[in-house]
């Protein structure tokens, strides 16, 4: 499995070509990209990187939630997604304190505003997770994923799309149609950020559930890694629901990126030598839609240490 990741670094790296991007941190770039990932091998959780499984999978249950708000994230301590809501708040009129703007970008240049920095987002977590008030307004991301997956909203009606999808893969399996998207034109200015995992597709053959996603965007290096473990547990939390084998999870990528600050970090993760792959648990007959982190366990994951490298905003 890590090689497979590995090729798409080495490919970047390679053959990228240099292009700005809506954070101006500066990306090498690749268009188009197709990664293959056979699940009955084991789960692809990387190994020559510690990749978190619980910030991933806590992740996934937030989207099936059909949750937006990053409450239920700061709960499991999960912070991946702060930055986002954290810049609506200090630029809505109710912020009154020290001037966050390019807060991403200045608290990595300026040791003093870092201090400042995470000071004002420690008070924002404190504050989303005990007054009601506050998360509702300043928690929520708008209509992202959770939103789109289960209320997706047209015209005269609402569309819970992941229950239609599994329903659908029941009653009639071969059906070319068993799609999912997170793209709703109408209401991408509504969203903190527009989804970079755009539509998923699943696809049933010979007992066995595969599934393939078209990533709009990728940050390779930090995102991707969540990205494959999360379509992949996904499949196998549909494939359980249905009374399915799991088959492939396939990754299908349109601009597929190393931003330009995570390239020694990924020179030195290529160095490393992989170990077998982990196993997926799930330890409970719940349904899909009830299913919670506690539910689920990786077993034999051995892995080389995690490498820290800053989130673009
Ligand atoms: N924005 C950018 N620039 N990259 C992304 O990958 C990304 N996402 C989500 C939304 N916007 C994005 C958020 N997903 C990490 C991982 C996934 C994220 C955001 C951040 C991250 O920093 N991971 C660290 C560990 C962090 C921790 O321990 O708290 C890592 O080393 O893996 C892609 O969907």
């Amino acid at each position: 499995f890590d090689k497979v990741y590995h090729d798409l670094c080495e490919e970047i790296l390679a053959a990228g070509r240099e292009k700005d991007d809506r954070t101006h941190t500066g990306t090498l770039s690749k268009f188009g990209h197709q990664m293959r990932f056979d699940l009955k091998e084991g789960f692809p959780l990387l190994t020559t990187k510690k990749v978190s499984f619980k910030l991933l999978a806590t992740e996934l249950i937030w989207f099936i939630k059909g949750d937006t708000n990053i409450r239920y994230l700061l709960q499991y301590n999960n912070n991946i997604w702060n930055e986002w809501a954290f810049k609506k708040w200090v630029e809505s009129a109710d912020y009154a304190g020290p001037d966050m703007t390019d807060f991403g970008h200045r608290s990595l240049a300026d040791p003093e505003f870092n201090e400042q920095y995470k000071e004002q987002l420690a008070k924002f977590k404190h504050l989303v997770l005990t007054d009601d008030t506050f998360m509702a307004t300043y928690g929520d991301l708008g209509n992202v994923y959770g939103k789109q997956w289960r209320h997706f909203e047209t015209k005269d009606r609402v569309t819970d799309q992941l229950k239609d999808v599994v329903e659908n893969i029941k009653i009639n399996p071969s059906s070319r149609r068993h799609i999912v998207s997170a793209w709703n034109p109408g209401e991408i200015d509504t969203m903190a950020l527009p989804p970079c995992h755009t539509l998923f597709q699943f696809y049933v053959q010979d007992g066995k559930l595969s599934c393939q996603l078209y990533q709009r965007s990728a940050d390779v290096f930090l995102g991707v890694p969540f990205n494959i473990a999360s379509y992949s547990l996904l499949t196998h939390l549909v494939a359980k629901e249905c009374g399915l084998e799991v088959g492939e999870f396939i990754h299908t990528i349109g601009d597929a990126h190393i931003y330009s600050n995570h390239i020694d970090a990924v020179k030195e993760q290529l160095t490393r030598k992989s170990f077998a792959p982990p196993q997926l648990e799930i330890l409970t007959n719940k349904s899909l839609f009830d299913m919670e982190y506690e539910d689920l366990a990786i077993n034999n994951y051995e892995a080389h240490a995690a490498i820290k490298a800053p989130i673009a905003v």
